[in-house]
């Protein structure tokens, strides 16, 4: 059975990472996650139930993602030591 609730605790725990799946928790597939599939499991049983998502809220975080300074200090890093002086190309 999914609730409003279940939806606010999987919101609440969106991204958590937890050795004990638990659905209580939001993760509804057991994969040690809660992201967007166990929303889609939540929202597929909730409307099968006869729930309506019509005013309802939402809004899934977004994945974090790696700032760009931090890509490009990756890529200045990998540049130098491809161009080390004195490195012998086998
Ligand atoms: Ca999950």
């Amino acid at each position: 059975m999914a609730t409003l609730d279940d939806l606010q605790i999987l919101l609440d725990n969106y991204f958590i990472t937890d050795p004990t799946p638990n659905k209580s928790q939001g993760n509804f597939n057991f994969d040690n996650t809660v992201n967007v599939k166990d929303f889609l499991i939540w929202r597929t049983e909730f409307i099968n139930m006869g729930g309506s998502l019509e005013g309802v809220n939402i809004s899934l975080p977004n994945l974090p993602e790696p700032s760009s300074v931090v890509l490009l200090a990756i890529g200045l890093v990998a540049l130098m030591r491809h161009h080390r002086p004195g490195r012998v190309v086998a």
